[in-house]
């Protein structure tokens, strides 16, 4: 049978299982990263496995969003990772050197490789034919500690690109056009593979542009094929012996296709509060525009910064709007400041943060009370921006330059420039950022400040337990609702207690009393519940919480894990005839669990039998039986 090219490099990294989809299989994980929200927690599970070296090709710890150091917590943090980086074979990249996923790409992802990233855009990696994965941080330290993961087969959904795109669409577009398409779960369990005669015209970062919003549709991961367009990008970052020509065979067989016309493009905005509530920028034209910030890991590549230069060089922004620019890189923001790229930012009136994710996570830059604000990010669900009542809109940079200079959203076709940037042949680099690990790793001690606070263990599942219903949602319910993240939390993701006592606090404030005061509970969700981050404190803090189970309709890919590797029971309902504090009866769970079948919970309150299912491998079902990942790691030992 014609291979796609996720088959292939699957089928190169196999050790164990059949790439069926749906059936589990083993992997080696060439390479892992890490960045220090997920990072500390990652490390001190990594750290509870005794392992001295890690057993990857490579592995790397990013600081790059605890990055406002207010006070000593974020600090405690990067010099914890720094130490166990050291001490264990992994390489540290400091703060400054940039976004994990920007540098990653420049620096170290390699086509045909496995990459896990304890973050959820990892995919854009996949920009340059690596297959990058985004797990819960205990994934990614059981990769580092063993040189394998186990993943549920993906199905492959092709997007067929076909034609030479105006110089003025940017890899954003096209991903908010597959969005518009398929929806914020268009992509679950799906690796979306892009081929077509399109490819040509995108550079590598627009694909890894591409890639990393693939995580907004729900996929496993995204990627491109590697072609002369990824030798040129390794060549241009030093490195042309990382190259390898990748493709799928031609007439490969995949379980769905979309065709998009690349000429027939438009710069494309998703309006708030969800990524996939996309139209065209012409559409909501002239909407009046309080803030513009160009950055994150989606898109602050050089190419991307040196479209704003074009647009905004010779001219000063609107007075009314604030434009923050955030390179992704300190590589980047060097060659802008040798070029004059950033004299001309600065000319325009931006303001210069530095190379980081910034306020694409809150730290720092919220919007105005009920402020507009237009970002070329990944992500605009409420509040996430620090502002519970700003609105997001998603924008490629250029189309946030144009509407930063003309002080309205504001289509970039109509300035009626070239944007064709012409890329030097060498990006040269900064090598100051990164240390490299001990030699001597038994003098290296583990740093670890007052903040970073032991993690929740969980226990072997109960069998039969009542527990009250302490929460119902919607649909789409994301991390950033379970455990909010901005500038005044962030600081806390070593410290759970802390941390719990805001979980859900943005939709509902009284949450954390009531389940103090019921003694844990259980939560009922709707469709694709825990979309979004990686984080797994949005499943360490209902555990550290006694939330014992969740029923919902379906689950986000790395939630549903993370929720499993804590031991906390991810059960599918169809319906949701519930009431808030109902009591439900869970009875013979540990045979339940065991088989692949729905059963019974009992609504004590309503008198009511509720079918659930556990969509779960045999694996997870063991897991969750002896009580999370670590207890079940101990047992096969
Ligand atoms: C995000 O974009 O939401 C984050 C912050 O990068 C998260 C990781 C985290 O919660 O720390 C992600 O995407 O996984
Ligand atoms: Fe950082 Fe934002 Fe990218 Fe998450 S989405 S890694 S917060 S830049």
């Amino acid at each position: 049978m014609k291979k796609s090219l996720s088959t292939k490099i699957f089928e190169q990294n196999l050790l164990k299982g059949q790439l069926i989809a749906g059936q589990e299989i083993q992997l080696k994980v060439n390479q892992t990263l890490t960045q220090d929200t997920t990072g500390t927690m990652a490390y001190l599970q990594f750290l509870a496995m005794d392992v001295e070296h890690v057993q990857t090709d490579l592995s790397v710890a990013y600081i790059d969003h605890n990055m406002l150091q207010t006070g000593f917590e974020n600090a405690d943090d990067h010099a914890f990772i720094q130490s166990v980086a050291q001490k264990h074979g992994i390489i540290f990249s400091k703060p400054g050197a940039g976004i994990c996923h920007q540098v990653h790409l420049e620096r170290f992802a390699k086509p045909g490789t496995i990459l896990l990233g304890s973050d959820s855009h990892t995919p854009t990696a996949g920009g340059l034919g690596s297959i990058a994965i985004g797990m819960g941080g205990l994934d990614v330290a059981v990769a580092m500690a063993t040189g394998m993961t186990t993943i549920v087969m993906p199905r492959i959904f092709n997007i067929n690109l076909i034609n030479q795109p105006h110089s003025y669409i940017n890899g954003k577009d096209i991903i908010l056009k597959v969005l518009q398409q398929l929806n914020v779960t268009g992509g679950v369990g799906f690796i979306m593979e892009y081929s077509g005669n399109g490819l040509q015209y995108l550079s590598v970062t627009d694909r890894a542009t591409v890639c990393n919003m693939g995580a907004e549709l729900g996929a496993t991961t995204s990627i491109f094929p590697s072609d002369k367009n990824t030798l040129r990008y390794l060549s241009q970052q030093g490195r042309a012996e990382d190259y390898l020509a990748l493709a799928a065979d031609e007439d490969a067989v995949y379980d769905q296709t979309l065709t998009i016309d690349l000429s027939l493009l438009k710069p494309m905005v998703a309006q708030p509060h969800m990524p996939d509530n996309v139209v065209e920028v012409h559409d909501i034209e002239g909407l009046k525009v309080d803030q513009v910030a160009v950055g994150s890991c989606t898109n602050s590549s050089y190419t991307d910064m040196m479209k704003v230069v074009e647009i905004l060089k010779g001219k000063t922004i609107h007075p009314d709007v604030s434009l923050v620019i955030s390179p992704g890189s300190a590589n980047i923001l060097r060659l802008l400041s040798e070029n004059g790229g950033l004299s001309t930012l600065i000319s325009a009136g931006a303001r210069i943060l530095e190379s980081s994710c910034g306020p694409c996570i809150g730290m720092g830059q919220a919007p105005r009370s009920n402020g507009i604000s237009v970002r070329s990010f990944n992500r605009n669900f409420k509040g996430r921006s620090g502002t519970s009542n700003a609105q997001v809109y998603l924008v490629s940079p250029e189309t946030a330059a144009a509407s930063a200079l003309m002080g309205v959203l504001s289509d970039p076709s109509r300035l009626d420039l070239n944007l064709d940037i012409q890329e030097p042949d060498s990006f040269g680099k900064v090598d100051g950022y990164f240390i490299y690990p001990s030699e001597d790793p038994r003098s290296i001690e583990i740093a670890l400040g007052p903040n970073i606070q032991p993690f929740p263990k969980a226990q072997a599942l109960v069998n039969q337990f009542v527990s009250q219903i302490v929460l119902i949602t919607k649909d789409n319910v994301t991390t950033d609702d379970i455990v909010p993240s901005y500038a005044k939390l962030l600081p806390y993701r070593s410290n759970i207690p802390y941390l719990a006592d805001y979980c859900f606090h943005g939709t509902d404030p009284d949450f954390v009393q009531r389940v103090k005061g019921l003694e844990g509970g259980i939560i009922i969700g709707g469709e694709n519940y825990g979309q979004g981050s990686s984080r797994e404190h949005a499943a360490l803090i209902p555990l550290y919480l006694g939330i014992k189970a969740v029923l919902a309709k379906s689950y986000a890919r790395i939630h549903r894990s993370n929720l499993i590797n804590v031991g906390i029971l991810p059960l599918v309902i169809e319906e949701n005839d519930f009431d808030l504090l109902d009591e439900l009866e869970l009875n013979d769970l540990i045979e339940h669990i065991k088989q692949d079948e729905s059963f019974t919970v009992f609504n004590k309150t309503k008198q009511k039998a509720i079918r659930v299912k556990l969509n779960a491998t045999a694996r997870e079902r063991e897991i969750l039986i002896q009580g999370g990942y670590l207890n079940y790691a101990k047992s096969i030992a």
